[in-house]
């Protein structure tokens, strides 16, 4: 069930990332959305500033775990097969919204957006000396990624919640993998497999002209 309760821990998010590419170079749903639930998970503990966007990730994991628990679950093992199959059985609306307004093909391009934000905030944490601003950290990450898909208001209400982020070393305490350097060296050698998901998703979605769902 998506954002269930629990202590958040980037390890479990990044291991979850590790484990969705498969031997064959597929992108696994299940272990794709385990990673989401824990991110969720984060996203809950931050308050109620942030609960637009929770509820929105929450909406689209659900959406998710409805197509990989549901009739057609062998079509959603993973983003390849399920890029098949939909755009197979025309389940995907390409050029505006339509009968398929819930497409798994237009949810995951969400939620992958979403992930290239993820990818430059952590390289952004990473990196960043010890008196940098989160909330500065996070708002370029934003703009650099997601905010091209949103509208006004949503990039105004974004940048707002972004104000009341905690401490870099805050942040870093909150992953639950030990002192700050720790979590910076964990950040390290977690992020190319993030990376990985987000480059091999892109060229699926690239290759099947699937970018500019709406
Ligand atoms: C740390 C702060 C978190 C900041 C999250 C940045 C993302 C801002 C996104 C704003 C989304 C606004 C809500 C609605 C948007 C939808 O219109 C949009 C499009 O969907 P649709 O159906 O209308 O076409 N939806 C999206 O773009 C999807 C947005 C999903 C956002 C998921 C963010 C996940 C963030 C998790 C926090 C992880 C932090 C990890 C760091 C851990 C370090 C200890």
């Amino acid at each position: 069930m998506a954002g269930a309760a629990g202590a958040f821990s980037l390890r479990e998010v990044l291991a979850a990332f590790q484990t969705c590419v498969s031997e064959r170079r597929e992108v696994l749903l299940g272990p794709y959305l385990s990673g989401w639930r824990g991110l969720i998970r984060f996203l809950h503990s931050l308050g109620t500033i942030f609960s637009f966007i929770t509820k929105d990730a929450v909406a689209k994991v659900q959406i998710m775990e409805g197509y990989s628990g549901g009739e057609q679950r062998e079509r959603y093992t993973s983003l390849q097969s399920m890029v098949e199959y939909e755009l197979a059985n025309r389940l995907v609306d390409v050029q505006k919204r339509g009968g398929h307004p819930e497409s798994g093909c237009r949810t995951v391009l969400r939620l992958h957006r979403a992930l290239r934000w993820l990818q430059l905030f952590l390289e952004g944490l990473r990196t960043a000396g010890e008196d940098a601003r989160t909330s500065t950290i996070c708002t370029d990450s934003y703009n650099a990624s997601l905010a091209a898909y949103h509208p006004w208001v949503i990039r105004k209400a974004a940048t707002v919640a972004f104000c009341t982020l905690p401490s870099r070393n805050a942040f870093l305490e909150v992953m639950n993998v030990g002192t700050a350097e720790e979590a910076v060296a964990m950040l390290g050698e977690a992020l190319p497999h993030i990376s990985d998901v987000y480059d091999i998703t892109q060229e699926l979605f690239a290759q099947h002209d699937l970018l500019n769902l709406p």
